[in-house]
């Protein structure tokens, strides 16, 4: 399972403050920690408060890569804000460009930017695409899959390999009235996307979305990463401090048999992916 660790990210206090005070041991310290607590990758997010979202990337990407190396997910939907965190991030490393929607009102061709800057990025560069277009977020199922093998087709024209792309079906909290049909839904879309081509895309989720709002947010989160996980998903932006959910991935590729089971399974993931 490919973790991708969502706490630098201007959404939470912390880290909106550390960016308006230019302060990088506290996002150095997340960075430590998070690559501790078992990240694949480190979503950097610069969230909406900062003035200069450009700079700020480069800036995070900058103070992360003092002192890890655990390989960067630079999250914006605008190209220019991803081309700035290119800019500086270490791409023979590893590096996710997070993330793009087919296509969007005021920029049809987003889908072939994020492509071409994967590709000046070098082979390990990978984008995380989302099952949406022009008209929105899709609220059914088929409408998900169809924008799917359309990024996926349209990744294949363009010799980009489709292992290269992570698809995200787009979690949303499901406290919202009437969204409480939306995981089902997503777990439905999961079973056809992962025959679109062979082999797999790979699929993520913005796991703590599907809780946002909502008591219980821990428990929500992980019985729902292990309902996806058992549909193919190979992914997830999440929350590595929750040792619980960690326990839940490690549990899943187990039972799913990614992982050789021995009584200390647990141990063992947790030293295999730190
Ligand atoms: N898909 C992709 N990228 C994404 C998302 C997605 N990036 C951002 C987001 N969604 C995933 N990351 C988070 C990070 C935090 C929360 C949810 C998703 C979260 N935050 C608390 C809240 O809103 O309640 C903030 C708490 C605080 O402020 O302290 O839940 O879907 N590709």
């Amino acid at each position: 399972m490919i973790i991708i660790a969502e706490r630098i990210n201007g959404m939470f206090a912390d880290v909106k403050k550390a960016i308006a005070d230019k302060d990088k041991k506290v996002i150095q310290e997340l960075a430590k920690k998070q690559t501790e607590a078992g990240a694949t990758y480190l979503d950097v997010n610069v969230g909406t408060a900062a003035a200069d979202q450009e700079a700020t990337m480069q800036w995070l990407v900058e103070a992360i890569q003092e002192t890890c190396s655990t390989p960067i997910c630079l999250d914006s939907q605008k190209p220019g804000v991803i081309a700035a965190g290119l800019k500086a991030v270490d791409a023979d490393n590893g590096v996710i460009l997070n993330s793009t929607p087919l296509n969007r009102k005021d920029d049809d061709e987003i889908l072939d930017k994020f492509i071409e800057m994967a590709e000046q990025a070098g082979p390990k560069a990978s984008i995380i695409t989302l099952t949406m277009d022009k008209n929105g977020v899709p609220q059914d199922t088929d409408t998900r899959v169809a924008i799917a093998a359309e990024i996926v087709s349209k990744a294949m024209e363009k010799g980009f390999d489709p292992q290269r792309l992570f698809i995200d079906p787009i979690v949303l909290p499901v406290k919202v009235p009437n969204a409480q049909v939306q995981p089902g839904n997503i777990l439905t879309a999961m079973d056809q996307i992962r025959f679109l081509s062979d082999p797999a895309p790979h699929m993520t989720v913005g796991l703590s979305n599907v809780s946002q709002g909502a008591m219980e947010r821990s428990l929500i989160n992980r019985v729902f990463l292990a309902m996806a996980m058992s549909r193919g998903l190979d992914s997830a932006i999440a929350d590595v401090f929750d040792e619980d959910l960690m326990n839940v991935v490690a549990t899943s590729d187990m039972l799913m048999n990614k992982q050789i089971y021995s009584d200390s399974f647990l141990k063992v993931y947790a030293s295999v992916n730190k």
